[in-house]
């Protein structure tokens, strides 16, 4: 008989400032779409679990919203998830963009993980819009703002570097449990990551305030599966009624095209036909309402 290796598990945070690439990344490991990008900064709000099975084991990533300054309540909440993802885990993965060099952003991050004292690994994304010499410079001046346990550039987005990652996170794993299942990939309920979805399609396809003042909330998510269906209604809440009107468009074009893409990534998500309904409500400020915060799960 062989000898059997014991089970390895560990938590490892991807943590940066806003629109670095850290739902990319963790979509891409997991090699499923479970956390919602943009071209937006801040599009993150809450703490999302990644479970990645390896043969040896179990990795938990936790994508984390990006750090920043936080100005009212629910970016409070952001910051506080993403500072709170840092305690307590094997090792941070610190997600930067090879496009900049490092600045008060990226500083400021930094500063959170010395806090927390935890091993540090550089992650240097977006490798495929620089060339190497741009990428030696960045990866120099950021090796004199830490003693990083290792600097990894990769690309989130076409997956070259990824599998070096992986190698890297591997010896911080230790024996341990398998904390989930192994046909578990978050443990969110799907209800969460459909809003997000509805979310997404609004983040893409609206600009300035608008995208901010944006919660979704599923209403019902009834599954008929004799049918192969679910039924979903979702309300989008907005904090002033000229949102509304852009949000629903003219003759409601816009709400028309919002629900037909959340519907085809919602339904690949949950691999059955899904009839979906968009209502729209304005809230006025509600990111400002400790009441609607906690109700739409910002708390
Ligand atoms: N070219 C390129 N773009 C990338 C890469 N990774 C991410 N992006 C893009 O960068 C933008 C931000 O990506 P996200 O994954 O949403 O970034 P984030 O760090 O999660 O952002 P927040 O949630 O706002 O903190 C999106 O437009 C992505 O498509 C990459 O490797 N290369
Ligand atoms: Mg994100």
């Amino acid at each position: 008989m062989t000898e059997q290796q014991p089970f390895r598990s560990g938590f490892v945070t991807l943590v940066g400032r806003p629109n670095v690439g850290k739902s990319t990344l963790l979509n891409k490991i997991l090699g499923q779409k479970i956390a919602i990008t943009s071209n937006k900064p801040q599009t993150t709000r809450n703490r999302i679990l990644g479970i990645h099975n390896v043969p040896a084991g179990q990795i938990l990533f936790m994508d984390t919203p990006g750090i920043h300054k936080p100005q009212g309540k629910l970016n409070r909440f952001m910051v506080d998830q993403a500072i709170a993802a840092c305690s307590d885990i094997e090792v941070a993965l610190f997600l930067v963009e090879a496009t900049s060099l490092p600045g008060g952003g990226d500083e400021y991050v930094l500063n959170i993980l010395k806090r927390s004292s935890v091993p540090v690994v550089l992650v240097i994304n977006k490798i495929d819009l620089v060339k190497p010499p741009q990428l030696l410079r960045l990866i120099e001046a950021f090796s004199q703002k830490h003693k990083f346990h290792a600097v990894v550039p990769l690309s989130a987005k076409t997956g070259n570097g990824v599998e070096l990652l992986l190698k890297e996170i591997d010896p911080f794993l230790s024996a341990g449990p398998r904390y989930f299942p192994e046909d578990m990939i978050t443990d969110l309920p799907e209800r969460f990551i459909v809003a997000e979805m509805v979310r997404e399609k609004i983040m893409r396809r609206t600009r300035e305030e608008i995208p901010y003042g944006v919660a979704v909330q599923i209403e019902t998510f009834t599954e008929k599966p004799e049918k192969n269906l679910v039924v979903i209604q979702a309300m989008i809440h907005v904090e002033r009624e000229s949102h509304k009107r852009i949000l629903v468009g003219h003759r409601g074009q816009m709400i028309r095209d919002l629900g037909k893409d959340s519907r085809i990534e919602i339904e690949r998500f949950l691999g059955t036909r899904v009839f979906l309904e968009l209502f729209v409500r304005v809230d006025e400020n509600w990111s400002q309402s400790d009441r609607m915060l906690r109700e739409l799960g910002y708390e």
